[in-house]
């Protein structure tokens, strides 16, 4: 049988999440909306959905991109893909979510176009309940300081993807240092090329790895945060 003939929904889960992790590859945006479509209506969680079958695929496309097996108009094409799962998954993952958190502002760094995890970091954040302002990629500190002062939030989130804008977190933690305004904030920063160590290094409040890990550390600070204001 050849791709075309393949009909999802006559598929078995496993079947159609294996398949799924092709399609990114594939840059098959629709067949990804209908594959999420039909897990959903099999009562997958979005939660699993999005972690099974599409954040394990764009992470094929990951090591094919890094090994020179695909390049940028391809990666393109597959995050396209991914963009069109999660946003079918978006509004599901936010109702299933708790009572408000907390509010975070949240953007990729200056020279830094990556937005696939930071996005992932907002819709699971908002998910687990927290407000969350996305300030988008190429984040200058400028810009970084006008919402901080806008929004107000608990938390600032920074997504870094490059080894060469990575540094770019530590100016914006130096800011708001020189300014007196860092303790006000909860800083978590995040990008595949970061460590715990680096976080520490630049002065964030913690480096997590994933979105799950993100979720679970801004509601561990929001908890010190409200045990400290009513003490
Ligand atoms: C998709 C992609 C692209 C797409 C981006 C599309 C988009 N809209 O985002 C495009 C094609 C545009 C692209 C461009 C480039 N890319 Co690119 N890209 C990738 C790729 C394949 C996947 C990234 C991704 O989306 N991962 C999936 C998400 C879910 O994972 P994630 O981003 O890590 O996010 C998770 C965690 O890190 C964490 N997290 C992320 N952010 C945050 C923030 C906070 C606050 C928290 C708490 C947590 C957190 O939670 C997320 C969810 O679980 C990676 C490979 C890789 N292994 O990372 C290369 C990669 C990052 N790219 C790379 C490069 C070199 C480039 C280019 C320079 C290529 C070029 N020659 O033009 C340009 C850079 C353009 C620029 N100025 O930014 C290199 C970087 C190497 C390095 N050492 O710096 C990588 C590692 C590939 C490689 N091995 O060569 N890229």
């Amino acid at each position: 049988m050849s791709d075309d003939e393949i009909i999802l929904s006559e598929l078995s889960d496993d079947e159609l999440v294996l398949q799924m992790h092709d399609d990114p590859y594939d840059g098959l945006r629709e067949e990804i909306e209908e594959g999420v479509n039909i897990l959903i209506a099999r009562g997958w969680a979005p939660y699993d959905a999005l972690t099974k079958a599409l954040v394990a695929g764009m992470t094929i496309v990951g090591a094919d991109f890094r090994d020179g097996i695909l390049f940028v108009p391809e990666v393109l094409l597959a995050a396209n893909a991914m963009k069109g799962g999660m946003a079918i998954l978006k509004p599901l993952l936010i109702a299933t979510g708790a009572p408000r958190m907390g509010k975070m502002v949240i953007g990729t760094v200056k020279g830094d176009i990556h937005d696939i995890g930071k996005n992932l970091v907002g819709m699971m954040m908002e998910g687990a309940g927290f407000e969350v302002r996305d300030l988008g990629i190429n984040n200058s500190v400028e810009k970084y300081l006008e919402a901080l002062e806008a929004e107000q939030p608990d938390i600032l989130g920074m997504s870094a993807l490059l080894t060469t804008t990575m540094p770019y977190m530590k100016v914006v933690i130096d800011t708001l240092k020189e300014k007196g305004m860092r303790e006000d904030y909860i800083v978590l920063v995040g990008g595949a090329p970061l460590n715990e160590e680096f976080g520490k290094a630049i002065g964030a409040d913690a480096y997590c790895r994933d979105a799950a890990v993100a979720v679970e550390t801004a509601k561990g600070f929001m908890m010190r945060k409200h045990n400290r204001a009513s003490a």
